[in-house]
């Protein structure tokens, strides 16, 4: 017999939801109640959960698998006929956005810290998608922090835990519990858009090399069944790809700093001609070519200006969406397309809106996020297999392909600039310095540049018309060089202060200079108007990317 207990508790003031859900230490998340509270806080915003489906997985990090067999209890309490959960708990973001999208679920809880270190020591995350497969949006993420504020008891089953090892259907309670490979749905999607017979050509020629690197991670699994098994790349271009709870102890986020050992071999004369890598729950990815690295913002532009290669985005583009801080790359494919280029704030829910009303086919994020209409999150295979389509139809190396797209429409030289860890007042005091500054900015000159714009960036969304206030200092140059302040909504150690920085050049015999002497200008005006070393003691970034 299974019984529903009622469990009293008390609030916990912590559980406001970050730019992609919530993310705590996992000491934090094992306090008890803790979860519970922040899961029966989303079933109580949700309202009635009865007879709908949900759908649960994580990207396999510590934590995942108790949080998962709990969640299913909270489920069964609150009156879900049904819970489609991946076998062994997981199931990477993208993945689970279309398998919501799939079966009409009602909305899916993903465990995951994305990018960010695990293990015991390590970070842990929960975030709710909505049915359209996308993160849910500010207005349940606050709402689900007001309710948690209030909270006093949560409602659980009582019961042994499910097994997660095996595919089918198990009861717990009134509600069937579903364990469904993690990888086939997604793979058959991705069967949809790309040209794999094309794919396959290239990927089994002596003449082409590749390493995918799964950073221990959920896209392990993923790369192993899509690029090896079924587009027959040789054994062995998926590296780390067996995926663990503390990502065998590195930090799994794919960036020139972080995926050091697939940098390394791509910067070799011999090396592979293609390489990429994903993060902790596959939403993002990195691209690099032998010797050439794609940038996030290019990446997008590159895409976009090569989509009619690609089966599933060759009847055209409906118009493309990048956050704020991602360079203007992409705005300048849009225009000679004629299509629309949004403007959002950073995070993913902010594309939702666009891609539900055709209004955007394409979306990306500086933050190494690329992604479509397929599903409602950004998908890290997904950005490998459209640029290995794009370099099969084409015939020519990633470098070839980058220089000739900066020949064409000039080059935006990008960096970020994060400072990790900061003091929170000294953060927040950052930002109020620059703020202040805000108005007396317009019209003055720094180092020959002049400032054509400076505000607090709000988006008002076309769709719903919601407005999003205070989301990044922008500050804009009349030769359309931009650096933007903001702080991360993702970090869990004291503040994280990110400074995008970004030149343009359409001198043809100034496209191929380093990135950060060409961003030296930028750099100083930044550190000149945050006080950075003043206010913070930091003389350097922590991390460049
Ligand atoms: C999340 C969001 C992204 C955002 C990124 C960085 O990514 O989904 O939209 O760009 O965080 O956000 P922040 O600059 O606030 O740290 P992920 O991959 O961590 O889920």
């Amino acid at each position: 017999m299974t019984a529903i207990r009622t469990v009293s508790t008390t609030p916990f003031a912590d559980q406001k939801p970050g730019t992609s859900g919530l993310r705590k230490k996992v000491s934090v998340f094992q306090q008890p109640h803790y979860l519970e509270n922040f899961v029966q806080a989303l079933f109580d915003t949700l309202g009635s959960c009865r007879g709908q489906t949900l759908v649960l997985g994580g990207d396999g990090r510590y934590y995942n698998d108790i949080a998962a067999q709990t969640i299913l209890k909270l489920a069964a309490a609150a009156g879900y006929s049904r819970v489609l959960v991946g076998l062994n708990g997981l199931l990477s973001t993208p993945a689970a956005s279309a398998v919501i999208r799939k079966y009409s679920a009602s909305g899916g809880i993903i465990l995951s810290a994305s990018h960010n270190p695990g293990g015991v020591n390590g970070d842990f995350g929960i975030k709710y998608n909505i049915s359209n497969g996308g993160p849910a949006p500010e207005k349940v993420t606050d709402a689900v922090y007001e309710r948690s504020k209030s909270i006093d008891h949560y409602r659980i089953l009582e019961g042994d835990d499910v097994a997660l090892e095996r595919l089918g259907e198990i009861r717990l309670g009134a509600m069937v519990v579903e364990v469904v490979d993690p990888v086939q749905d997604y793979a058959d999607l991705m069967g949809t858009l790309f040209d794999f017979d094309r794919i396959r050509e290239l990927l089994t020629s002596n003449r082409f090399t590749m390493r995918f690197d799964a950073m221990h991670a959920i896209t392990g699994p993923y790369a192993h069944a899509i690029l090896e098994d079924e587009l027959g790349a040789a054994a062995g271009s998926v590296m780390n790809g067996q995926p663990l709870p503390d990502f065998g102890g590195g930090h799994p986020d794919p960036n020139l700093a972080h995926a050091e050992e697939l940098v390394a071999l791509l910067s070799r004369g011999d090396g592979p001609q293609f390489g990429a890598a994903a993060d902790g729950d596959g939403d993002r990815n990195m691209i690099l070519g032998r010797g050439v690295f794609v940038s996030p913002s290019d990446s997008l532009a590159m895409l976009t200006a090569n989509a009619d290669l690609v089966p599933g985005y060759r009847a055209g583009l409906t118009g493309v969406a990048r956050s704020m801080p991602t360079s203007q790359a992409v705005d300048r494919v849009a225009a000679k397309l004629g299509i629309s280029c949004y403007e959002t704030p950073t995070g993913w829910k902010f594309f939702g809106n666009l891609l539900d009303a055709d209004m955007a086919t394409l979306c990306g994020e500086e933050s190494f996020g690329t992604g479509s209409n397929h599903i409602r999150e950004k998908d890290g295979l997904w950005a490998v297999l459209f640029w290995l389509n794009v370099l099969a139809a084409r015939g020519q190396s990633v470098a070839e392909i980058v220089h000739q797209h900066w020949a064409e429409f000039g080059r935006n030289y990008y960096s970020r600039h994060d400072y990790e860890a900061l003091d929170i007042d000294a953060a927040n005091g950052i930002i109020e310095h620059l703020r202040a500054q805000m108005q007396m900015l317009p019209g003055q000159s720094f180092g020959g540049r002049q400032v054509s714009l400076a505000d607090d960036f709000a988006y008002t969304d076309p769709v719903d018309h919601s407005v999003s206030q205070h989301q990044g200092i922008r500050i804009g140059f009349s030769d359309s060089a931009r650096i933007i302040f903001r702080l991360s909504g993702t970090g869990t150690e004291g503040a994280t202060l990110r400074i995008y920085l970004e030149a343009y050049e359409s001198n043809q015999t100034k496209l191929n200079l380093d990135t950060q002497d060409v961003l030296a200008d930028l750099i100083a005006i930044a550190k000149q108007l945050t006080d950075i070393e003043q206010r913070t003691g930091r003389k350097s970034p922590t991390v460049i990317t």
